[in-house]
């Protein structure tokens, strides 16, 4: 018999686990605390897949011979192998070239991006912290989760509470007798928690809602975007169009006297200025249920049912993020809010709304009331910022001007550009123009594990280890445990941490004290947890010193899931406790957002007329994955399963399948005004009719581009990258015009999971 592998405990973004490293490889084990471990533990054990992993330092050809520059060749050359102590001195030379002759402005270190959970070898504050000691860079602002949201609720609500400090599922379990969900609670997206989970809760608090007798409503182009066995009313409504309907339903609220007069009057600011919009005494279109069904295509008879049953019952509605995450998407999230103003339950328990309820496992589940151990940042200097999502506006236009949230911004010119943690060639849009701007920089330098298309962009490809390979704390703000991740495999091939691999560019520059603090990894995780364990109030104290912490593998945070209504302070008493808004109250018009008079977002909540892409009857459905984290691990065993004839799966409903004469199985083109994507194609009927369904994530693969643009399946093939509107800037990926015919002629193989240098 051989000896039982040593299990030790670990942690990932989709939850706690045990791993041990047997000769068969690594065996992973769900966390034993955890009542529905996510399916994308299958994926783990390709973290140490040695054929796409970057084993050493590689330098583009190009770069190498002829120097730093702006480079068409970027994305399409050689990789030369050579040693770490040339690839950090040419790194760290280049750095410092740029910096002296352009400025710290000329370096651009946004470097968005999940990198993996682990509150040490967090990628991205790796790099700020490098980069800020370094001179400083420009950074980027707001996710692409939410990056609509995170600039209109501020001037909605005053801050992020709906985001940071929702209403708890304990308290929706127990009170919701509605649940009026847009975009669903998809279980998919619920696996995952920015920084982690070790308990995968909301499943079972949907089920005891249910079992209470809740009623569910889904409104969503997908069937499977709420759990079948919930029942659901499903809506499927036309993709982008949810405003139409929230409006409608405000306006069948109001002229049936289901209204909340009195909450309108006494917690929100300019119901009037919306009235005078939904009534259509401002354009002469009342908002009805007629007007939107010819816009959502769901029946006005249904609208009025679903308004009275709201009206009737404690109903909570729900907005996911992917609302948002469109052209106009600041829209349905404030017509959202609109509505539960409307019905005036906002800080009733059970009642009012949400945002982001089941985007990520942890809105919903509570959060600690103290800090958890942080690495500091350090205090960049260099002002200079942009929204997230225009970074190929940036690279391709410096100097040019462009509106964001009431300020006139400018475009630095940047000319390095230095990724940590995140994927850009699978995360934004239109990845064919991201190419071009790529070309643009005179460096490029990234920080990876595995042979993705950023690596495959960049002048300097440094290899980094996997949190397998490596010690880390994990935890997050919305779980209840703080996880020792221990390592479970030597590094491989020559790949080193990001903060090792920064500690040498420091020391070159002359800064290694000030990024290192003169501490190795083992002494920042133990400064980290005891500095941590000092600050925090007596009754939390774990009682363990590191060394304990680090044998027991895991301390427990908290007993109980606290219960909490968002806003209930506010309904109680809204002049005591004042929203952080100009009004001290909801502001359904916005005097100060009026004031921007951007013509794309208006004083109020207001429906758009979708732009048209004649030619591209289909809308496509870009969602976050259920197989995989975006694409990482996109050749692990749950991702790889579900491909369809080696490409990512796209949905579609029988209807639009038969019309093309297309079946489950076969290889089709999908094609926009900005590109095309092969994938493979599976019929469903969970899907509405005009719509398709192709999720983000499969490695982009531009190695056929006189067949398509990417022949794996990335949606951000066809994606048009574009702001939400001049107030967010926001990342518009979700919704895209497509059409899609069957793939004649010989299929290209997919060569995005082959390595581009010699294993
Ligand atoms: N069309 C469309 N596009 C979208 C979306 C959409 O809905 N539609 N959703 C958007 C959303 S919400 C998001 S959050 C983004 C996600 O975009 P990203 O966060 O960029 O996606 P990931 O695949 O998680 O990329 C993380 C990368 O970091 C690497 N990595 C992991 N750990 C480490 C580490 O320790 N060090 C280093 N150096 N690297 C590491 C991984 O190998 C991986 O390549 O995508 C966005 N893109
Ligand atoms: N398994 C898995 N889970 C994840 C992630 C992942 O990559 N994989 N990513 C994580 C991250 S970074 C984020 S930000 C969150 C994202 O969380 P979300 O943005 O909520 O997730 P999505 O899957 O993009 O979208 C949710 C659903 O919205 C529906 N939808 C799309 N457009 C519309 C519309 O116009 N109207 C209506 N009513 N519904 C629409 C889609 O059918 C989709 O399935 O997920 C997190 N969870
Ligand atoms: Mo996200």
């Amino acid at each position: 018999m051989p000896e039982p592998a040593a299990f030790r405990s670990h942690s990932s973004h989709w939850g706690a686990f045990d791993a041990a490293l047997t000769p068969a490889g690594l065996a992973v084990r769900p966390d034993a605390g955890d009542p529905a471990p996510a399916a994308l533990l299958r994926n783990v054990p390709a973290a140490l897949d040695e054929r796409l992993r970057v084993l050493a330092p590689y330098a583009r050809r190009g770069w190498l011979e002829r120097g730093p520059g702006p480079d068409p060749a970027r994305g399409r050359d050689e990789y030369v192998r050579i040693s770490w102590a040339e690839a950090l001195d040419r790194a760290a030379a280049e750095l410092d070239r740029v910096r002296t002759r352009y400025g710290n402005t000329a370096i651009f270190g946004g470097s968005y991006g999940w990198g993996s959970a682990g509150r040490f070898h967090h990628a991205q504050s790796q790099l700020h912290r490098f980069l800020a000691v370094a001179g400083g860079y420009v950074r980027s602002v707001n996710t692409y989760s939410s990056g609509a949201a995170e600039v209109l609720l501020p001037h909605v609500v005053g801050d992020h509470a709906p985001i940071e400090r929702p209403t708890t599922w304990a308290v929706l379990a127990e009170h919701t007798g509605h649940f009026v969900c847009f975009g669903g609670l998809p279980d998919k997206n619920a696996q995952v928690n920015a920084g982690g989970v070790t308990r995968h809760g909301m499943a079972e608090e949907l089920r005891r809602a249910k079992r209470r007798g809740a009623r569910f409503t889904l409104v969503s182009p997908l069937r499977d975007d709420l759990a079948d066995d919930l029942g659901a009313d499903w809506l499927p409504l036309a993709p982008g169009t949810d405003t139409a309907l929230m409006l409608a339903l405000c306006f069948t609220l109001v002229e049936r006297g289901l209204h909340d007069e009195e909450f309108l009057h006494t917690h929100c600011e300019g119901f009037p200025e919306l009235w005078r919009y939904l009534s259509g005494s401002v354009d002469g279109v009342p908002k009805s249920p007629q007007w939107a069904e010819a816009r959502c295509g769901i029946p006005a008879g249904k609208i009025v049912e679903l308004a009275e049953s709201m009206a009737a019952h404690r109903t909570m509605i729900t907005v996911s993020w992917s609302l948002q995450r469109s052209r106009h998407g600041e829209q349905p999230l404030w017509a959202g809010v609109a509505l539960a103003c409307v019905l005036g339950q906002i800080g009733l328990p059970g009642g009012g709304f949400g945002h982001g309820y089941a985007s990520m496992a942890g809105i919903g589940a509570g959060s600690l009331p103290f800090p958890l151990p942080t690495l500091r940042r350090g205090l960049n200097p260099v002002r200079e910022f942009i929204p997230v999502a225009r970074v190929a506006d940036m690279l391709l236009h410096p100097g040019e001007e462009y509106d964001y949230n009431g300020q006139r911004l400018r475009y630095p010119d940047i000319r390095l550009v230095h990724w940590a943690g995140g994927n850009p060639f699978h995360h934004h849009q239109d990845l064919a123009r991201l190419g071009r701007a790529f070309t643009r920089p005179d460096t490029v330098l990234v920080h990876e594990q595995f042979w993705t298309a950023t690596a495959r962009h960049a002048d300097l490809v440094l290899p980094v280890t996997t949190t397998l390979e490596r010690e880390d704390l994990g935890a997050a703000r919305q779980d209840a445990a703080l996880v020792a991740m221990a390592r479970v495999s030597p590094p491989l091939g020559e790949a080193k941490s990001d903060f090792e691999i920064l500690s040498g560019l420091a020391k070159r520059l002359g800064v290694e004290h000030e990024f290192t603090e003169g501490r190795d990894e083992r002494q920042w995780l133990e400064w980290l947890y005891e500095s941590w364990r000092a600050k925090l109030p007596p009754e939390a104290d774990p009682g363990l010193d590191f060394a304990e912490f680090w044998r027991k593998g895991r301390i427990e945070l908290r007993e109980a899931r606290p219960e909490h209504v968002l806003y209930a302070d506010f309904r109680a008493d809204p002049h005591r406790h004042r929203l952080p808004t100009p009004s001290g109250r909801i502001e359904l018009f916005s005097r100060r957002i009026a004031s921007f008079g951007y013509d794309d977002c208006p004083g109020h909540p207001t429906w758009f007329e979708p732009e048209e892409e004649p030619g591209f009857p289909l809308t496509l459905v870009a969602n976050n994955p259920a197989t995989r984290l975006h694409s990482q691990l996109d050749h692990g065993a749950e991702s790889a399963g579900a491909k369809v004839a080696g490409r990512e799966p796209v949905r579609m409903h029988p209807g639009d399948a038969a019309a093309r004469g297309l079946s489950t199985g076969d290889v089709v083109l999908v094609r926009s005004p900005r590109g095309s994507a092969l994938a493979g194609l599976v019929v469903s009927d969970a899907v509405r009719p005009g719509v398709v369904q192709l999720s983000t994530g499969a490695w982009f693969d531009p190695t056929a581009p006189e067949v398509a643009t990417c022949v794996h399946g990335n949606p951000n093939a066809l994606t048009r990258d574009v702001g939400s509107s001049r107030l967010a800037q926001g990342c518009t990926g979700q919704l895209t015009r497509v059409e899609v015919v069957a793939f004649r002629g010989e299929v290209p193989p997919v060569r995005a999971h082959e390595p581009p240098v010699p294993g």
